[in-house]
């Protein structure tokens, strides 16, 4: 049997989603099918909506979700209906050469999922799953291995952030970067993601964190979730990071906009030696140079990160630890709880740089505080 749910629809690149029903069908062999609790809003799904990003259309938008197993397909014995779960935009196949040498962030069949129908609208018409999950709908169908378990004393709601932003945010710092207690970091641009940066630095123990944005708003988020300094992003951003770095730089610079300009800033900010991580992801037209001289002069490492470099079988419990120990707020990412018609305002705060996360809730009324 199929089943009917409203969905935020990106009917042609960079015009408004639209709310309509979606037919889903009923899971097939290897599939489950998710109901959502809530639903985190991420630059990623602007990007793929505006056009930024490749996304064949019509297609139901949304990769960062939390909720509960519906019904399962023939073959399912990992989860049964009722359990608790978080979505996973990047599935790993366990077979190809990167899951085989340990970068199961990489797989080569992490994005299959979002390369063909999965549902229909009300008309007949195929749509697909924005990056296989299509969080942006009451509920979804993916493949098992996009379904992470969650354990009962996680709050259900606030999970949803764990999907993306702060696998990304967090991964990117103890994975990707590695950064090492008392090293210095310095995180550009403060959304959902560049949050979960800043919280990773204050997981590794970095000192200082200092967080930059070009919207001073940030400032009071950035420093509860762990940033010792702030900085908006002016021309002298390269004096002032110097000027809490010994004259160096830092040691880590992580750019978290997806644009070759602040790419180039992040460089700039990195010392002699150090490390710029790139997590933002940016158009294939937006070209970043580099001197020949200066990539030996500077001696730095630049490194793209996706994913935060996570495997979320594990990294997801063990996030779940500093959860529990009070150390990675979970919570405090989400500024704005939204209904799913306001997607559209919630990519508007983005682009004005107002708040964290939003995130959509589709059950109001129960498990309310988490
Ligand atoms: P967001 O729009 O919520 O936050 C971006 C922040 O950058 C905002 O606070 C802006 O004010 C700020 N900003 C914009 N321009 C500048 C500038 N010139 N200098 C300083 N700050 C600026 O986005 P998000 O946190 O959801 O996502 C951030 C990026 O991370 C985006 O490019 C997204 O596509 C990417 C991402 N990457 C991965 C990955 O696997 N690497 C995963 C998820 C998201
Ligand atoms: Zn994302």
């Amino acid at each position: 049997m199929t089943v009917t749910v409203r969905a935020a629809v990106l009917t042609q690149s960079a015009t408004p989603l639209v709310i309509q029903d979606v037919v889903l069908p009923d899971p097939g062999p290897g599939q489950v099918r998710v109901r959502l609790a809530a639903a985190g809003v991420c630059h990623s799904d602007l990007s793929l909506a505006n056009g930024t990003l490749r996304q064949p259309v019509p297609a139901v938008l949304g990769h960062e979700g939390s909720g509960t197993v519906d019904a399962v397909g023939p073959g399912v014995d990992s989860v049964r209906p009722g359990d608790r779960v978080l979505l996973n935009w990047a599935p790993a196949c366990r077979s190809c050469w990167f899951c085989q040498h340990g970068e199961p962030h990489l797989c080569e069949h992490a994005a299959d999922g979002g390369a063909a129908p999965y549902a229909e609208l009300a008309d007949g018409t195929p749509a697909y799953p924005g990056l296989g999950t299509a969080t942006f709908a009451e509920q979804t169908v993916v493949p098992a291995n996009a379904i992470i378990p969650l354990p009962a004393d996680i709050g259900l709601h606030q999970a949803a952030v764990l999907g993306c932003a702060v696998l990304t945010g967090v991964g990117a710092v103890l994975n990707s970067a590695r950064v090492g207690a008392g090293e210095s970091v310095c995180v550009i641009g403060l959304g959902g993601v560049g949050l979960s940066v800043v919280q990773g630095a204050r997981l590794a123990g970095a000192d200082p964190i200092i967080a930059v944005d070009v919207s001073a708003d940030k400032e009071t988020l950035a420093r509860a979730l762990g940033a010792t300094d702030f900085l908006v992003s002016t021309p002298e951003l390269a004096r002032d990071v110097r000027a809490l770095t010994g004259g160096r730089g830092v040691d880590h610079a992580f750019e978290v906009v997806g644009r070759a300009s602040t790419i180039r800033q992040a460089w700039g900010l990195t010392r002699r030696g150090g490390r710029t991580t790139v997590v933002g992801v940016g158009g294939r037209d937006d070209q970043a140079s580099f001197s020949a001289l200066e990539l030996f002069y500077f001696a730095r490492t630049l490194t793209g990160c996706v994913f935060g470099s996570c495997d979320p079988a594990s990294d997801v419990p063990r996030l779940l630890e500093h959860v529990r120990a009070g150390e990675l707020d979970l919570a405090g990412l989400v500024t704005d709880e939204i209904d799913l018609a306001d997607v559209p305002t919630a990519f508007e705060r983005m682009l004005a740089g107002r708040g964290g996360r939003s995130l959509i809730r589709f059950d109001s009324d129960s498990d309310s505080h988490s």
